[in-house]
């Protein structure tokens, strides 16, 4: 897969390629990022690539012309273009799994105050990763981007990723390591018994109680098992 990213602050991106998973994945030829200076494509002698906002009022708005010859200069026939703003469509677990089997995407980040209008004609989507302002796109793409590589055949030693949190639809189930005893905690007895079945169970049914206690609305949407059925009525009774 390529990722191509179009920004103003490309070295934002240094540190999100240069460590873990992400650089193994680049220096493994799963993936390539390339990163993209939009003020690359500014013809003024300043470089600059905003200007005020017809209508008046505060800020700068990023000019069209400029992003759209960046774009044209970085993007093949093929690529998927995302367009991060805090306007665009609420990113998800299923968002990036549909992501993970495309070979080319572009993600162009905004910054100040927002981009002319118009370039919005020649994105194919607009991605927002959540309900609060951001001063740009950067640390949103590299959201997108992290989700997606890391669903990449051989970016993780896990290939498997149906028990991801958003993945089965139910958040995910706790985790435990050494020392069995902290603090006077103890990890719970199913877990260090070795019978498979009842640790499936156990899982399945902790992961059945965080979401019905912190996000009830992923359990609204989720067809549920005749199993999950029982214990969320357990779960239910034990806290109700
Ligand atoms: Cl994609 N951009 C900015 N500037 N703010 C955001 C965002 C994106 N997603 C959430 N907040």
């Amino acid at each position: 897969m390529k990722i191509t990213i179009l920004t103003l602050f490309p070295d934002m991106f240094l540190p999100f390629i240069g460590e873990s998973i992400i650089k193994r994945a680049i220096d493994n030829n799963i993936v390539t990022v390339e990163l993209v200076d939009i003020r690359d494509y500014s013809l003024e002698k300043h470089r600059h690539v905003d200007d005020t906002p017809y209508g008046g009022g505060a800020g700068m708005v990023l000019k069209v012309d400029i992003l759209k010859r960046c774009l044209d200069a970085n993007r093949r026939p093929n690529s998927k273009v995302l367009l991060m703003t805090p306007q665009g469509k609420q990113y998800n677990q299923k968002m990036a799994e549909d992501y993970s089997k495309l070979d080319d995407i572009v993600i162009m980040c905004g910054h100040y105050e927002g981009f002319d209008e118009r370039i919005l004609k020649y994105v194919d989507e607009e991605v927002s990763i959540g309900d609060y302002v951001l001063t740009g796109g950067e640390i949103a793409a590299m959201a997108v981007a992290d989700s997606i590589i890391r669903l990449l055949k051989g970016a993780t030693r896990d290939e498997s990723h149906e028990d991801d949190s958003f993945s089965t639809g139910l958040l995910e189930y706790p985790q435990f390591t050494r020392p069995y005893e902290f603090l006077g905690d103890k990890v719970p007895d199913v877990l260090v018994n070795g019978n498979h079945e009842l640790i499936r169970k156990y899982r399945l049914y902790e992961s059945l109680k965080k979401t019905y206690l912190r996000r009830k609305d992923l359990l609204d949407k989720m067809e549920l098992t005749k199993e999950m059925q029982e214990m969320l009525s357990q779960i239910k009774r034990e806290n109700d």
